[in-house]
């Protein structure tokens, strides 16, 4: 059984699609990171880096006990070669869906998140932030576009790779701030991932145990929270 560290995030929302795809026996445990329990002894004993998500395997397929890892990417290729799907065994498909991972990590998330830290949560509109993330968001979603004309999926069929970026688009999405214009290839791998039953059943399982899938907006976090998530800075008015 894997034991799936969550809150409301992206980066979770991952390793739910994976886990919903996959069939294999799950639960869900909550570290509520507005009232810092990422930072807890026992959290941080299977995430060093003291961020969501993170899993405990409890019945890993080598080995004695309990397994833990952290890293939405690393957690994705583990639980897909335990469930022999979603991931290439073939060598050159396997890279390309490593390759493709770790752009998304490395990139689309990382510019994503910043960009909705500065649209959303920062104490007041700054625009050195906002174009040059905005930019490279841009950017990314071009390079997005262009593997996936005249291809379904990043590669070959549904895989990790792409459920490592629909979390990313969503969440810009949900707070009306995704734009596919003149990105027809990206709208149309976009809208069919969403119609996957394990995609409606992942968000459906998010909003029933956490309230909804998000956090939207400052406004929403209290003071405390702020602070705790994004430093003493993050309270000045
Ligand atoms: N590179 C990491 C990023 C993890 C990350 O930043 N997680 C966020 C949620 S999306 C988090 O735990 N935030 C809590 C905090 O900042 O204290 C991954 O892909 O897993």
């Amino acid at each position: 059984m894997i034991e799936l560290f969550y809150y409301m995030s992206p980066n979770v929302q991952k390793i739910l699609l994976l886990l919903e795809e996959s069939k294999l026996d799950y639960k869900l445990s909550v570290v509520d990171v507005t009232k810092g329990e990422q930072y807890g002894s026992a959290f941080a004993a299977v995430s060093p880096n003291h961020r969501l998500p993170a899993i405990v395997d409890h019945a890993p397929t080598i080995g004695r006990g309990p397994l833990g890892l952290f890293e939405s990417g690393a957690i994705l290729f583990y639980i897909a070669d335990k469930c022999g799907q979603f991931v290439a065994v073939e060598p050159v498909a396997r890279a390309r869906t490593l390759q493709w991972l770790f752009w998304q990590v490395g990139g689309l998330g990382a510019i994503g998140g910043q960009l909705i830290h500065f649209r959303n949560y920062a104490p007041r509109a700054i625009d050195y932030p906002l174009t040059r993330f905005g930019t490279e968001h841009r950017r990314l979603l071009g390079v997005l576009d262009g593997v996936l004309a005249g291809h379904d999926y990043l590669v070959d069929d549904y895989s990790i790779a792409d459920m490592a970026c629909v979390p990313w688009l969503y969440a810009h999405d949900r707070r009306d701030q995704l734009d596919l214009d003149g990105l027809p290839h990206v709208a149309r791998w976009y809208a069919a991932v969403r119609e996957r039953p394990a995609f409606r059943r992942a968000y459906e399982i998010l909003a029933e145990v956490a309230g909804g899938p998000y956090v939207a907006n400052r406004s929403m976090l209290e003071v405390d929270a702020r602070r705790i998530l994004f430093g003493a800075h993050a309270v000045e008015e």
